[in-house]
């Protein structure tokens, strides 16, 4: 420990840290803008400038270390005009439309300039005129970047793709990706982190909110949302609610309050996807392989797949995501249940990916009718910020919302759907199921412990009847990077392995609330474990609404009509 001074106040720090994380500690705020707990500091924006006793200038309070005996002032008259003038610079370079930016109570930006009342002082600068909507997942409007380089280190750092690197110099530098072509052109998986970290509104996922919000208001036509199993432990952070709280009930209602007709649960196709994912192991093991076995309900992994590690194309299952199997079996089971063409409904999922709004337009994710017609499954996808937007959009007061329930017949779901939420929490489901059918017998412990936590890459032993099952999870792209070139270069083996692109799984999803809590996807993590203890029932072959449509039309699991539904293939 070491003793510093904050504003002539005496406090004991840990040693190595930066004044920054002094200052936090001890609940004082410095204001940043490139800073993020997930990042390595670079002390780019000169938001955090501190003065330190006895040094010339000021300093970035990110990357300046405590010392014993430091003295530091955050709130002298010399770093307050320092802090405007910095805003200023940055503000000359900025448009002030505020009313049309997708950032709007989020940014970062308006945020500071209003806590500290900067006026303009420079006569604004040409902005940058690049405009991307190439993407179905993201679009970028470089005219609002303000150089903080956060999207550039998340996709590097974290994710390991390096889409982007900073261009040009002074106030015309910006992130770019290579040789200028749009984002879709290049290795991008969807993944939206770029856009969860954006301060400000340079970087956002594709705006499909506009459309949903068109077509509540024409409601001409059936409208069915699905939840996917992170949405619900993350939504109540945008209405105020501490990180980790769970609000499935309300989240349910207040999508019945924006006109929904129907509400489904994407935890009951991620209990479907583990009968077909579970019964597709098992036909593996019977066959020989092919080995190892790759999950395959995350889109941002399908497209890095595809992208830079085509050789393992036939070692992912082929399940489609539980997305993508609820809104199959919306438009057939569902449409002949209540007697509507299936084209008559409308289905949006609520999702924390980006990488879902992509996956939706796949040409082999359409699902073909009786009657030979072609059509989409999912119509739009929406992240849970988007459908916080709506929310408030509508004036819908979210905190006083009571608790309501999913619709039947697909609305009933097991802690195993909802432990897909947190990374390795696929193979955990996957496991509860597998290692039922192939011994015969009850699971003596349900909780799979060694597949969870929040390492980049874990690995496990399980030991089913005698047979050893080698596992491996990996999540947030860098990681499944380093993971798959181990695997392509012989240096580890395994027979099953979760692959989840964003850090913590969905749960860390591009499309999820922003926040500078460094617990937060621990706080999420438990949320989703909390659901699972609660729940009656916890393995996804114990779901009687599944076992039902297993009944009443897809026969059994890898029946010939579940693999036209519920299956998929991949190309390079
Ligand atoms: Fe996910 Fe999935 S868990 S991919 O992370 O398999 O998005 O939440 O909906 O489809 O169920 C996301 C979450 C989600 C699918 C499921
Ligand atoms: Fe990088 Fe993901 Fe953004 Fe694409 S979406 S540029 S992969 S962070």
């Amino acid at each position: 420990m070491v003793k510093i001074f904050i504003n002539n106040k005496e406090y004991e720090v840990p040693e190595n840290i930066t004044v920054l994380e002094a200052a936090q500690k001890i609940g004082l705020q410095i204001p940043t803008l490139c800073h993020h707990p997930e990042l390595e500091p670079i002390g780019a924006c000169r938001v955090c400038v501190v003065e330190i006793e006895g040094a010339r200038t000021l300093q970035p309070a990110c990357t300046t270390k405590v010392y014993d005996g430091m003295k530091i002032k955050t709130n002298s008259d010399r770093v307050v005009n320092s802090i405007k003038f910095n805003l200023s610079l940055i503000m000359a370079n900025h448009p002030n439309d505020c009313m049309y930016c997708e950032a709007d109570q989020r940014c970062e930006l308006k945020k500071l300039v209003h806590i500290y009342d900067v006026r303009p002082l420079f006569p604004p600068t040409d902005l940058s005129d690049v405009f991307d909507d190439s993407s179905p997942s993201i679009q970028r409007d470089l005219s609002r970047c303000i150089k903080c380089q956060r999207c550039v280190r998340v996709c590097s750092e974290i994710q390991g793709m390096n889409i982007y690197s900073m261009i040009e110099r002074g106030y015309k530098t910006i992130p770019q990706t290579a040789f200028d072509v749009p984002v879709y052109e290049t290795d991008c998986i969807s993944c939206g982190q770029c856009a969860n970290l954006c301060p400000v509104g340079a970087i956002y996922e594709t705006p499909d909110w506009k459309k949903v919000l068109r077509l509540i208001e024409r409601k001409d036509k059936i409208l069915i949302a699905q939840t996917a199993p992170a949405v619900r432990v993350a939504i109540g952070e945008e209405f105020g609610m501490e990180p980790g709280s769970i609000s499935t009930g309300k989240m349910v209602a207040a999508v019945k309050r924006l006109g929904f007709d129907y509400v489904f649960d994407t935890n009951f196709a991620a209990d479907l996807t583990i009968m077909e994912e579970g019964t597709e192991l098992i036909h593996r093991l019977k066959e020989g392989g092919p080995f190892p076995m790759f999950t395959s309900c995350c889109p941002g992994w399908i497209n890095l797949l595809e992208k830079q590690y085509p050789e393992f194309i036939n070692n992912v299952s082929s399940a489609k995501s539980p997305q993508q199997m609820m809104s199959s079996v919306i438009k057939t089971y569902f449409a002949k249940k209540i007697g509507v063409d299936p084209e008559d409904i409308v289905v949006v999922s609520i999702m924390p990916c980006t990488a879902k709004k992509d996956e939706i337009t796949r040409p082999q994710q359409k699902i073909k009718l009786e009657d030979g017609r072609e059509i989409k499954a999912t119509d739009y996808v929406i992240t849970t910020r988007e459908f916080a937007k709506l929310i408030k959009f509508k004036e819908i007061n979210f905190m006083g919302l009571p608790d309501e329930e999913y619709d039947n017949p697909l609305g009933t779901s097991t802690g195993a759907g909802a432990i897909f939420g947190v990374t390795g929490g696929v193979m955990e489901a996957a496991l509860r199921t597998a290692y039922e059918i192939l011994t015969e017998e009850k699971l003596p412990k349900l909780e799979f412990t060694a597949v969870r936590g929040l390492e980049g890459i874990r690995e496990a032993e399980i030991d089913i009847k005698g047979k050893k099952f080698k596992v491996a999870i990996a999540h947030g792209t860098a990681s499944v990077k380093r993971l798959l070139d181990d695997m392509k270069d012989g240096r580890r083996y395994y027979d099953f392995v979760e692959i989840m692109a964003c850090l913590g799984g969905c749960i860390g999803g591009g499309g999820q609330p922003k926040s500078l809590d460094p617990e937060i996807l621990q706080k999420r993590a438990n949320a989703i474990y909390t659901i699972d203890e609660r729940s009656t029932l916890r393995r996804s072959h114990e779901n009687p609404d599944v076992q039902k449509l297993y009944a009443e039309f897809l026969e059994k699991p890898y029946s010939h009509i579940a693999h036209k539904l519920l299956h998929t293939y991949y190309t390079d």
